[in-house]
Formats: C-alpha cells, structure tokens, sequence
C-alpha cells in the first residue's frame, strides 16, 4: 500500500467516551449519563464519570498523539459542558477544547471537531430531545459558539456522527440512549438531526464567511442477502435502505427514498414534520464526506421483520463485536458511492476493531487488530488508485474507551488503558501504525 504526502492519517475519539470528569468544568449531564443509570442497558452498569480521565491527562495523551506521528486528531465536544442549561453558555467548557486543540496544533497535530457524538445535554431531552423540532435551534446556537471560539484553530468540522446509532439505535431499538423504541420518534429525531446539519453547514459557509472544511459522518454498512431467493433480495434491499439509503439519498438527493417511506409508514403515522424547504438545507453542499466503516451486513427473510432484517450466520473471520471482517465489501461501498452519490473528498473517519487484549509484561500482542487494519488500509490504497479519492484515515480509536452500551469490556484502542491506573500502553498496533504513517504505507515486518 502507498499513500501520498498529503494523505492525513490519524487516530480518532469522542469525548464521553474519554473524558470522564462529568460533574468538572460547569458540565451538567447528558443523555449517555442518565441511559448508564438504566439497569440492563449498559454492560456491568458502567458509566463515563470517569472513563480514560482524558479531561485531566489530555496533555499526557497529545504526546501518546504525537508519538504516533499521525498528521490529525479527530475529537468531539461535549455540548453539555457549552450549554450546561438551556440558554446558557459556559466559557469555562470551551476553554477545554480551546486548549486541547491548541495544544494540538503548537504539536503539528490537525485537530478534526465533531460537534455530536451523542452526548445531547439532559436538559434538551427533557424537552423533547431530537424529536423535538426546536432541537434544530438549541443545536445551532451550540454550534454558533464552536464556530465563533473555535473555528480557526479547527483544520476541519464535522456536524454528526453517525445520525443512524443517534436516531435508530437511540430512538427505535433502544439499545442507545435515550432508550427509547419507537420508530415514529426515530424518524423525527433523525430529520431534525439532517436538518441541523445543512443549517449548520449553511451558517458556517454564509454568517461566518469560514472556508474551514465542514461535512456529515455516516456510519455505513453495505447489505447482502444470504441467498439469491426473492426473499432474501428484498430484506437486503430493505436492511439497506434502514442502514445507508435513509441517509444518504436526503443528504446527497435532497429526498428521503420512497419504498422506505412507505414501509415505515405502518409505524409513522404522517411526515408533515418535514417542512419546506427542509430537505435542500440538509442537502446543503459540503466540502468532504466522513465515512465510519466497520462491517457489511449479511441478512436472510424474515416474515417478522420488515426491514430491521435478520442478520444471517456467516463463516467470515469476525472481531470481539462479533462483526465480519470485510474490507472486499467495503470497497464495493466505496464505489457504490462514486457511481451512485457524490463525488466528494472523503475521509474515512472511523475504522477499526475490538478485541480481547491482554496486557503482559508491559506489551500487548494484538496482531489480529494490526491485520484488520492492515487489511483495511490496503483497501483505502487500492481504491485510490482506481481514483476514488479517499483523502484521509483515522483509526478508531486512539485509546481503549467507554464502547456505548458495551461499557469498558469492549477494547478498540491502539493504547491500552488501564481504568484502575490511567496507566497507557501502546500496543503492538500502535508501533505498527507509526511506521506505516512514517513510511506513508510500506509495512515493515514488526519485531513484536
Ligand atoms: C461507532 N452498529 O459506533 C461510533 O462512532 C464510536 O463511538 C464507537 O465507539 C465505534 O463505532 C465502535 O463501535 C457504532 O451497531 C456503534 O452497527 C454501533 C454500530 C456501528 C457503529
């Protein structure tokens, strides 16, 4: 694999995942604080009071960042520590990202801001959450602040990641915060979502005259069916319009894809919440695309299920999440969306693995996770070379984090940590990693 001078690499995280002091800093709580309380949501009960204590060691982690070498660091804020209530802006949250992302740049370290990464403030839900259309306001005036305090010392911005975990794993299968299962809410939430996006897209381009990069993070899975039956055809055209289409026709067409809006119309009873002139702002043009790209999904017939298919056993290599290990299929994504969508730079701003990592005398051997990522890589190279322009890569994650209703058992990191010490270790991926950005993709043989 070879990658040009200007190709960023980096390493990726989200911010209640990491940071941990969740009552410092004027920060009040946010929907992942509640959900974690909810006996049986979270794995053990765990929480991100705590997590990495990145809020106290983000020094300590920059240089782990610049040991690295990667060109970018991608980061999100945490808006209850902006707008710990309603209508009140707390500079002393902003003084954190402030400092971490200059920081970042005196290291030489490109720092890529995610606005959500699905710590809505409490407050919010409370009045609603994302069902709420008013959510399109409270999240812009958030976002007026970031651009205002920030924007200038942020090389690119991303609006939300992954609205499909945000909208349907929150709002339908309940398996996110805020827990709920009810698909007429998933769609409203995911709408005001989009719709938040364009307007801040909009507001960054015209009210602030900024040409920092701004783009969406779509988490994506390409879908296929089990077998060539009719069946099994439908439910991976119907998985796939659940997963990818709902977003990516209204952000690159403008229009939510009709067999979609006719299926879900058995649960969600009317979409007059979309109002005029809703679906051109969420197609409001932007400079990259951001791609979280784990797994594909392989789903068979079931007369139960409309379009929540059923995912099919496969005899793929899997990870600790129990996903397929599938770079082949994540280059038929790639080109679904040349051929289908857009034609903008993307970035893949998620990639990477769990796995069940152990510690010992100082060293972790995660050899399978530097195959993942090795593997996944040389997909990114080959797909460049066909001309698909994929500008960058930040592996998920920088660290071993909070995994959302997995809690602290699922380890994606490059760094080890350990929660009882804070204690970091790079992991053999880690040195791997190095030398690949180094050598701009030669892989060296690892010593390990
Ligand atoms: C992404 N799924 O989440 C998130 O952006 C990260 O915060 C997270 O840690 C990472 O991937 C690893 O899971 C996802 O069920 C969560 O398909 C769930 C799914 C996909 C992505």
């Amino acid at each position: 694999m070879k990658f040009d001078k200007q190709f960023i690499f980096g390493t990726a995280t989200s911010s209640y995942q990491i940071e941990g002091a969740h009552q410092e800093g004027g920060r009040t709580p946010s929907i992942w604080d509640e959900f974690c309380d909810i006996p049986g949501k979270v794995h053990k009960s765990h929480n991100g009071n705590v997590a990495c204590d990145h809020y106290h060691r983000y020094e300590e982690d920059i240089q782990i960042i610049k040991s690295l070498g990667v060109d970018s660091y991608r980061f999100s804020i945490a808006w209850p520590r902006i707008f710990p209530e309603k209508g009140v802006y707390n500079p002393e949250g902003m003084e954190f990202y402030r400092k971490l992302a200059s920081r970042l740049r005196e290291e030489g370290i490109k720092p890529a801001v995610t606005l959500y990464h699905w710590d809505l403030p409490l407050w919010a839900h409370k009045e609603g959450g994302w069902v709420n259309r008013d959510s399109v306001q409270w999240f812009l005036d958030y976002a007026k602040v970031c651009f205002e305090e920030l924007d200038g010392i942020v090389d690119s911005w991303i609006t939300h990641n992954e609205p499909w975990c945000a909208g349907f794993l929150g709002y339908h299968q309940g398996v996110h915060a805020p827990g709920h299962t009810n698909l007429d809410e998933a769609v409203k939430a995911v709408h005001h979502m989009l719709v938040s996006h364009g307007k801040a897209v909009e507001m960054l381009k015209k009210d602030f005259q900024s040409t920092t990069p701004i783009g969406i993070t779509l988490n994506l899975s390409p879908v296929y069916p089990k077998t060539n039956s009719a069946n099994d055809l439908l439910a991976a055209n119907n998985s796939d319009g659940y997963s990818n289409r709902w977003f990516l026709d209204p952000v690159f067409k403008g229009t939510y894809p009709v067999d979609m809006m006719n299926l879900f119309s058995k649960y969600v009873h009317s979409y007059d919440f979309i109002k005029d002139g809703d679906m051109e702002t969420i197609a409001a043009k932007c400079d990259f695309f951001g791609i979280n790209y784990y797994s594909r999904g392989l789903v068979e017939f079931s007369a139960a299920n409309d379009f929540m298919t059923k995912g099919a056993h496969s005899d793929y290599e899997k990870t600790a999440m129990g996903w397929d290990i599938a770079p082949e299929e994540f280059k038929d994504l790639i080109r679904r969306l040349r051929a289908e969508y857009t034609d903008l730079p993307i970035f893949i701003t998620e990639n990477g693995a769990a796995y069940d990592d152990v510690l010992q005398d100082g060293k972790v051997h995660d050899q399978a996770r530097i195959n993942y990522v090795d593997k996944h890589l040389q997909a990114v190279s080959d797909l460049n070379e066909e001309g698909m322009n994929i500008r960058g890569y930040y592996l998920w994650s920088l660290m071993d984090n909070f995994e959302w209703s997995f809690g602290y058992d699922k380890r994606f990191g490059i760094v080890y940590v350990d929660y009882e010490t804070q204690k970091r270790t790079l992991k053999d991926s880690a040195l791997w990693y190095t030398e690949v950005v180094k050598n701009r993709g030669t892989v060296l043989p690892l010593n390990a």
